[in-house]
């Protein structure tokens, strides 16, 4: 397939409920929409940075630097067989995993059209529903925190993930766990601890968790599995895994038991895949977390979550959970079971509503080869 035309869109999209984490609070999402065009065909992908260099360096905008300016040059004109090779073809720019991811995406939805197959099984998934769950963030009163959680589990969502902090943690779990003592729960911190927490945070290994979630350093990988040792509780790690070697000096160094695989923060599904493969041979459990993608990432999150070692549930919630309206029609609706459906369609099988991307984008480029 001969890459002739990419085209950029910043897309700002209000929450449909803020959400706040130990390092801020958002209103708005905005991500760079990109789409590519091969021939007859149209390929879509999605870099979730967000607005600030909160939960990584990266924003929107330097997003838009590095494609412009590197990354869209490296494939404008050029051929692409298969997705595979974007990793490799991208080698020399330097981490900007989320600007790299919605390219890469982009060819990965042209190779399947291509091959008239759903991206999930271009990925090797097996799955044709996957399991849910809902990250809930930081609340104003523990008692609106219970009523969300109530909503949700009402909803039908498989597990629930809360946003801690100090100060918003060991009796926040508590008051979740006498509330809904059987729900399968985890917490993510999202680097608030220091090692000289360890003690603190041993007070969590009496609410029977699946999992805490990134608790020290967003680079660290050396404190954790110190921090492992002294707890029961297993550690999972998301910000501290950004390349497929950072998952295996994880694991060596013990530093997680369970590792949250966002194909933004790594590069793409191609990493996303390497990095499944990794902890399925040493045993680990992966899931899919989120970045409030929109329909566009999250059709992406949802082909891969299909993959056979994705086996706890997800941070990949229904569109409603987020927007409004969605950037797809029609948008991802959880089913009774707690599960969303893989779309069967080739591609990324969600169709894009074209006028409503429209209507959200902020600024637009196109590049022709
Ligand atoms: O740490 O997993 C995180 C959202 C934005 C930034 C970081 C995180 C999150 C979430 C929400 O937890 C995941 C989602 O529902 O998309
Ligand atoms: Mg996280």
């Amino acid at each position: 397939m001969r890459i002739d035309r990419i085209e950029l869109r910043e897309v700002r999209l209000p929450l449909v409920h803020p959400f706040e984490t130990s390092f801020g609070r958002e209103t708005e999402q905005r991500v760079v929409i990109v789409r590519i065009d091969a021939a007859d065909l149209v390929g879509y992908g999605e870099s979730a940075a967000g607005i600030g260099p909160w939960y990584s360096y990266e924003t929107v905008d330097t997003c838009w630097h590095v494609q412009r300016d590197f990354l869209v040059p490296v494939l404008l004109g050029s051929d692409v067989d298969s997705a595979l090779e974007i990793p490799g073809r991208f080698a020399s720019v330097r981490g900007h995993n989320m600007a790299k991811t919605g390219l890469e995406q982009a060819v990965w939805d042209l190779c399947a059209k291509r091959d008239g197959v759903p991206l999930a099984r271009l990925l090797g998934g097996e799955k044709d529903r996957i399991e849910s769950g809902v990250s809930v963030g930081i609340q104003g009163s523990i008692d609106e925190l219970l009523d969300r959680i109530g909503a949700f589990i009402d909803r039908g969502y498989r597990r629930i993930k809360i946003k801690i902090k100090p100060g918003w943690d060991v009796n926040t779990a508590a008051a979740v766990r006498e509330r809904f003592p059987d729900v399968p729960l985890m917490l993510d911190a999202n680097s608030a601890y220091g090692l000289d927490d360890a003690e603190h945070l041993r007070q969590l290994d009496r609410f029977d968790l699946m999992m805490v979630e990134q608790p020290l350093g967003h680079d660290d990988i050396v404190d954790h599995a110190k921090l492992q040792r002294e707890l029961e509780t297993a550690i999972c790690l998301d910000e501290s895994i950004v390349t497929r070697e950072h998952a295996r000096w994880a694991i060596e160094l013990g530093s997680c038991r369970i590792i949250n695989i966002k194909p933004a923060r790594v590069g793409g599904l191609g990493a996303a895949i390497e990095i499944h493969d990794l902890c399925r041979t040493h045993g680990l459990a992966v899931w899919c977390g989120g970045l409030l993608e929109t329909g566009i990432g999250r059709a992406h999150n949802v082909a891969v979550s299909s993959l056979p070692n994705f086996c706890l549930p997800g941070d990949v919630s229904e569109s409603s959970r987020y927007y409004e309206r969605d950037l797809i029609d029609p948008a991802f609706e959880l089913n009774s079971d707690g599960t969303l459906a893989v779309p069967t369609e080739a591609g990324i099988g969600v169709a894009v509503d074209e006028d409503w991307l429209e209507a959200c984008t902020h600024r637009h480029e196109r590049f022709e080869a």
